[in-house]
């Protein structure tokens, strides 16, 4: 049965943390897969989770299957934190969502129910994007194209081609969107820009599909989710999938969730349903424990509070990397202008490096980033900088 099977490629970032974990390299550095570590160089445990699963020991609980959409003072969390949650959509009813395995399974379940509501339908990602939107919405069945992103030679966002090609998309087209924190180039377009991108979305009748894994990451809370209220009060229709692994240090227990926005609640109590077929066919219902530690943090005020506390110090800490990646390079002997790292933001920093002077980086010096010039800025810390900074100079 097996013998004509064929060995798959490794996944290009998951793959990266093989080859890292197999280093002897006493001073390599993992910049690769997207995960922030803290100034020791280690995964936090948020005090806001620790308090949430405290309280939980105290009480355990039988573990009962979930409804299939999930927990739902969970779901009703992320409708506020998407959408704010003294919105109109919210009080009016016209969100569905559900609880989804992480942000990957959020863009899962909505590419499934998309591909029976619209099987004709093209999927256009940016231009880089993460691989895995491409993936995801190939296995959906769905052809997957792509729309201009990265100016290589400007360093920056070509938009006028991303314009152009979300004005010359077919009605109907699925396009996915990085909300905030473009992984992986680290340029968001700005607020002006957001206005016509949704001004094109709907004079061509378009489906935005809003990937926000890094909410909080960029400018604040309420800042990046911003970008959502835009399409709200332009009166889309559309998709949000929402990822807690980096603003929870969750990533190992799977929690996210996709909203629909429909027109009205009766529409979407039959879009809910239907979301519900996509969860039951592919796991049935989510696990417990993680979104019940959101719903814990969301839902009390003094633990988001310490949740708010501690996502910014993740956000101000990454950006404090920023300006000494700038500063080190600079120090390290590099000529050239590096500052565009600090006009990046969120995790990634497309740095501008060849496919040679990444596998230099790695093989040389264990300094591992992806052969796009991707690196993790939110890997950086005060004892490894220098160091990479050194390394960095060498192969540019
Ligand atoms: N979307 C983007 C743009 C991401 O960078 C990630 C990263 O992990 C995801 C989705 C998936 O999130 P999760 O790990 O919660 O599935
Ligand atoms: O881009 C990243 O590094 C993160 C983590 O298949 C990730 O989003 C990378 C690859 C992948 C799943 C998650």
């Amino acid at each position: 049965l097996f013998t004509a099977v064929e060995m798959a490629p490794r996944d290009p970032i998951l793959g990266l943390n093989e080859q890292f974990a197999a280093d002897s390299n006493p001073n390599k550095v993992n910049l690769g897969v997207g995960v922030y570590y803290d100034d020791n160089g280690k995964l936090p445990l948020l005090n806001c989770v620790k308090d949430a699963e405290a309280d939980m020991m105290k009480a355990p609980t039988a573990r009962g299957y979930l409804p299939i959409d999930g927990i739902v003072a969970y779901d009703n969390a992320v409708k506020g934190l998407v959408f704010g949650a003294d919105s109109e959509p919210v009080k009016s009813g016209r969100v569905a969502t559900i609880q989804a395995i992480g942000g990957t399974g959020g863009l899962k379940v909505g590419a499934d129910f998309l591909k029976k509501l619209s099987p004709n339908a093209t999927v256009l990602i940016s231009d880089p994007s993460w691989e895995n939107h491409r993936a995801l919405f190939t296995n959906a069945g769905f052809p997957v194209e792509s729309y201009p992103y990265y100016d290589a030679a400007t360093r920056g966002i070509n938009f006028d081609g991303m314009l152009a090609a979300l004005n010359a998309a077919a009605p109907g087209t699925i396009v996915v969107l990085h909300a905030c924190c473009h992984n992986p180039t680290g340029y968001d377009i700005t607020a002006a820009q957001w206005d016509q991108v949704i001004a094109a979305a709907k004079a061509r009748n378009l489906t935005p599909f809003l990937d926000m894994a890094y909410q909080g990451f960029g400018n604040g809370i309420a800042e990046d989710g911003a970008v959502i209220g835009k399409f709200v009060e332009a009166g889309l229709t559309f998709f949000v999938s929402t990822s807690f692994s980096k603003s929870f240090s969750l990533y190992g227990e799977r929690v996210g969730a996709l909203s629909v926005l429909c027109e009205n609640k009766e529409e979407a109590a039959r879009v809910l349903s239907q979301l519900k077929i996509a969860i039951r066919t592919n796991y049935s219902n989510p696990p417990i424990h993680g979104g019940a530690v959101v719903a814990a943090v969301l839902n009390d005020p003094a633990r988001r509070a310490v949740w708010e506390a501690e996502l910014a110090e993740m956000r101000v800490r990454i950006k404090a990397m920023r300006q000494k990646f700038v500063d080190g390079l600079k120090a390290a002997g590099v000529k050239q202008d590096m500052s565009f790292i600090t006009t990046q933001i969120g995790m990634f920093s497309y740095s501008g490096l060849s496919k040679d002077q990444m596998v230099r980086l790695r093989n040389e010096f264990g300094v591992y980033g992806t052969d796009t010039g991707r690196m993790c800025v939110a890997a950086l810390n005060s004892k490894n900088i220098e160091y990479v900074c050194r390394c960095v100079a060498q192969v540019i």
